[in-house]
């Protein structure tokens, strides 16, 4: 049977990298998460999604060892009272940013195993439509330091 060449041939072809990591088109810009209080259990990741190609992307989830479950959420007003809403999606154009922030779009962790310490990192997966899953390395910042770590200039690591 001389059909055994071509069929490991084209064996081997697929086995080869099916995708090459220069092709990503979602930046993902200074993940980070308040610390949390002891008697917290649940917490929330903040960070800025820059889609750098040319096709419309989503955010369809994300997944971690930080929590028992980590849920995509938004905040809506409903009956005049703000409120946190689980959704399926981020959706992620070029030229428009999505940016996840207290208050608005952020990915909640829910049933922390063990409290978010500032200055600690924890890993979260992001999972995109087109882009596929992105790790991310999410900095932890103390509670009162917001909007002085929002303006200050030190370095934040980069996110790859
Ligand atoms: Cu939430």
């Amino acid at each position: 049977m001389n059909i055994k060449l071509p069929a490991l041939s084209l064996l081997l072809a697929l086995s080869a990298p099916a995708f090459a990591a220069d092709t990503a088109t979602i930046k993902v810009d200074k993940p980070w998460a308040r610390e949390s209080p002891p008697t917290v259990t649940n917490g929330a990741a903040y960070m800025t999604l820059v889609n750098t190609g040319k096709e419309a992307d989503r955010l369809v989830g994300a997944s971690g060892e930080v929590s028992a479950t980590v849920e995509l959420h938004t905040h809506l007003m409903e009956d005049g009272v703000m409120k946190m809403r689980p959704i399926k999606a981020i959706e992620v154009n070029p030229g428009e940013p999505a940016v996840l922030r207290p208050g608005g779009l952020h990915i909640m962790l829910i049933g922390l195993k063990k409290p978010l310490m500032a200055g600690e990192n924890f890993p979260l997966r992001l999972r995109f439509e087109k882009a596929g899953e992105i790790p991310v390395e999410v900095k932890v910042r103390k509670m009162e330091s917001e909007d002085s770590a929002q303006q200050s200039h030190h370095p934040d690591h980069k996110a790859q």
